[in-house]
């Protein structure tokens, strides 16, 4: 395995054994919530895979080092350095964090990257970047990511912080598959829908296996997206949402922030506009998906 990569004992262990293993990312620990929720939410994904007989690893650049499964010691260092202290690391960003000896918290492009190295195959997350909006030029790396690393990635489908038409329009021609897991539309992260139509639904952790098991066997390089609604007892009335998100990019807009920190700033402004109850839909989504990829990373390892 590549030398810049730093396995834990238990992640090493059961990729040798062939057991179900999924991939965490770290930047919503520095960059997507404030302490102690962001520990606490880690730590509950975590939890959520293993109650399902998987092995978590949460993965993210330590003094350079690329860490897969990070002690509980771990997580509590980065949520303490925080954005200032930690670089946001997609593709372009991990040859710099890396060859510097820095710290970085990978995205769900620098999270994909990482995992394919290792060898696990999925990974779960909130919300995808996407194709912001307003700014169709403001493209996430995450997209793009998708289109050539093949890693399943399992999200509540991205915040209408973004422009969910575009972010569609841009995994098509990225020729990503687009799941609904027991949806035909896709979820709008914070509401179960968004009315946009997926690719396929599928209803079980079997059949989400056989698509991504199926790319492997046509050589396929690319990410499959499946998109699980958040639980429904969890979600945010929609009306509350929109109007917390118009608000945040208009101020995002204002204020002149481009580039990685729209995403950062636009969510910590959510969270304070809805009082933190959007941080409630975000966190039950989170375990969610967890639990979700850690059913179907069962269903490709059996
Ligand atoms: N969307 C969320 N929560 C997040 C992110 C996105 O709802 O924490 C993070 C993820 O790590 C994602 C990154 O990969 O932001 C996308 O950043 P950008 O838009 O700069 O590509
Ligand atoms: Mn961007």
């Amino acid at each position: 395995m590549n030398d810049a990569l730093f396995l834990s004992n238990e992640v090493g262990a059961a990729l040798l054994a062939g057991s179900p293993v999924v991939a965490l990312e770290s930047t919503l620990i520095t960059h997507g919530f404030p302490y102690p929720a962001n520990v606490e939410t880690a730590l509950a994904m975590e939890d959520a895979i293993r109650a399902e007989g998987a092995i978590p690893a949460t993965i993210a650049v330590m003094d350079g080092r690329i860490k897969i499964g990070l002690s509980r010691d771990e997580i509590e260092t980065l949520a303490g350095l925080g954005q200032a202290g930690v670089r946001k690391c997609s593709r372009r960003d991990l040859p710099i964090a890396v060859g510097l000896g820095q710290h970085g918290a990978t995205t769900v492009a620098g999270t994909m990257i990482v995992a394919h190295m290792a060898g696990i195959p999925v990974f779960a997350t909130g919300g995808i970047g996407g194709v912001h909006r307003g700014h169709p030029e403001d493209i996430s790396a995450d997209l793009i990511e998708l289109g050539r690393t093949p890693i399943a990635v399992v999200c509540a489908g991205a915040k209408s912080i973004l422009d969910l038409p575009l972010t569609l329009e841009v995994l098509e021609t990225q020729g990503v598959p687009v799941l609904g897991y027991g949806t035909d539309t896709l979820p709008a992260f914070y509401s179960r829908s968004s009315g946009l139509p997926i690719d396929q639904r599928v209803d079980t952790p079997q059949q989400a296996a056989s698509v991504i098991a199926a790319r492997d066997r046509l050589g396929l390089g690319h990410g499959v997206l499946i998109t699980v609604p958040v639980p429904e007892a969890d979600a945010l009335p929609v009306d509350e949402a929109e109007m917390a998100i118009a608000q945040a990019t208009h101020e995002a807009d204002a204020a002149g922030i481009h580039g990685k920190d729209v995403t950062p700033f636009v969510l910590g402004r959510v969270l304070e506009l809805t009082s933190g109850r959007s941080q409630h839909a975000n966190i039950a989504a989170l375990v969610n998906n967890a639990r979700v990829a850690a059913q179907i990373a069962g269903a490709l390892a059996g």
